[in-house]
């Protein structure tokens, strides 16, 4: 199932020239001259470094094609996670030169009623419009400490934030179009383009469960933070459902459909987005069938005050504070330790807004003596889930690291 695709064809050279001028943040001039078996050589040899088109110069960028970015522990620190410090996660080329008035979003698929198309005013005006706190956090955030090491983006605790979005809710317009009582997950296509240029390839297909897709908190989102969604993140239309892996949340939304099986889209397939069912040994070969697709995410929590490798002098108290976020109900406690792990402590913690929303927590630290220490933080959620101490099961893929975040501090 392909989105406008044939209408791109012929768009396609222009299209990977824009895009390009998109990537470096400036237009190719005399683009129209080059010859069109020849891409841009700053586009092949990779040498040219992409403009973060509307980002933070802070972002520590993981990847330049596609472009991956991640924002330290210490940048995370506001409630609301600001538009230009938002991670960036990007499996193909987005689309340029975006035409928000014409953008359209259709829905269909074997088990909806009718196909229906509407357009961004449309969802604007047919229904109730919604400002929900929503965290998102990529599948593979903390990759990077994973051993044997798991290809792939090697995030380190940065691929996560948490925004104020502004949409209808995504049940509405299923609802409106029709979901028949054999549908059993929904899937989206965005207008983003494959890596290799070629038009009928989609750089990522994925969707949840018909029953995820129905929460209160499922939203087609247009508005991030009170502004425009940034053009890296989804401009002009995504999804954001809280509490599932960042991949189900597809951005440049044109096409939902209903499926009466799970979708089977780019990475919703073979191992992507998928850990083994039953715990392994690191290191483990797993067959394809043991694999199971992740659905809700672990309950976590980082430290965003102060960064680490703060120094207080011993007289003074530390304030530490961060956010935990699950995709259970709601947190239930933070706890800190500095002796790595041995005592915890109850940090305050604030309620959430609404649900896959981060909360807050917060504590004053006193220290028995100079020297150097760890502060650890672990968040309990409403299941009685508790973030390890350490690497949780090992998978290939990478996956689900929710191990507590540490920061050292010297006292003086
Ligand atoms: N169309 C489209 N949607 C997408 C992606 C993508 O590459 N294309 N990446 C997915 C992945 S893997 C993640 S983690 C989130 C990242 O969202 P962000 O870049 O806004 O942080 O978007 C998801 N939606
Ligand atoms: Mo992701």
């Amino acid at each position: 199932m392909k989105s406008n695709k044939n209408s791109r064809r012929k768009f396609i050279r222009s299209t990977a020239l824009s895009s390009f001028a998109a990537l470096i943040g400036m237009p190719v001039v005399f683009g129209s001259n080059l010859p069109k078996e020849l891409p841009p050589i700053g586009l092949l040899d990779g040498t040219l470094p992409p403009d973060l088109i509307g980002k933070s110069k802070l972002m520590t960028v993981l990847n330049d094609r596609p472009i991956n970015a991640e924002t330290a522990a210490h940048l995370l620190d506001d409630d609301l996670t600001p538009n230009n410090l938002f991670f960036v996660r990007n499996n193909g080329i987005p689309p340029a030169d975006v035409d928000v008035k014409n953008w359209t979003l259709t829905i269909e698929g074997e088990s909806a009623q009718q196909k229906k198309t509407y357009s961004i005013n449309d969802l604007k005006t047919k229904f109730q419009q919604h400002t929900l706190n929503l965290t998102l956090e990529c599948g593979g955030n903390g990759r990077s400490e994973f051993n044997p090491p798991a290809k792939g983006n090697q995030w380190s605790t940065g691929a996560v934030g948490c925004a104020a979005w502004t949409g209808v809710k995504l049940a509405d317009v299923l609802k409106d179009v029709g979901v028949k009582s054999n549908a059993v997950y929904i899937g989206y296509y965005g207008e983003d383009t494959h890596l290799s240029g070629d038009p009928t390839k989609d750089p990522i297909s994925r969707g949840v469960p018909i029953a995820k897709a129905m929460e209160a908190e499922s939203m087609i989102a247009w508005s991030m933070n009170g502004n425009d969604i940034p053009v890296l993140n989804g401009y002009p239309l995504r999804l954001v459902l809280g509490g599932f892996p960042a991949s189900c949340s597809g951005k440049w939304l044109s096409k939902i459909v209903i499926r009466d099986k799970v979708h089977d889209g780019q990475k919703m397939t073979g191992t992507a987005y998928r850990v083994p069912c039953k715990p392994v040994a690191p290191g483990e070969k797993i067959k394809d069938e043991d694999m199971c697709i992740i659905e809700g995410m672990p309950v976590k929590s980082l430290i965003t005050f102060p960064k680490t490798g703060a120094m207080i002098k011993k007289a003074e108290k530390l304030g530490i504070r961060g956010h935990a976020w699950t995709s259970a109900e709601k947190i239930t406690k933070v706890e800190y330790s500095i002796d790595f792990g041995e005592n915890w402590l109850t940090c305050d913690l604030k309620e959430a807004k609404n649900r896959y929303e981060w909360q807050r927590f917060e504590a004053q630290i006193s220290f028995p003596q100079i020297g150097y220490y760890e502060v650890w933080a672990r968040a309990t959620d409403s299941d009685n889930r508790r973030q390890p101490i350490i690497l949780p099961g090992w998978n290939p893929k990478g996956y689900l690291n929710n191990a507590s975040h540490r920061i050292a501090i010297k006292v003086l």
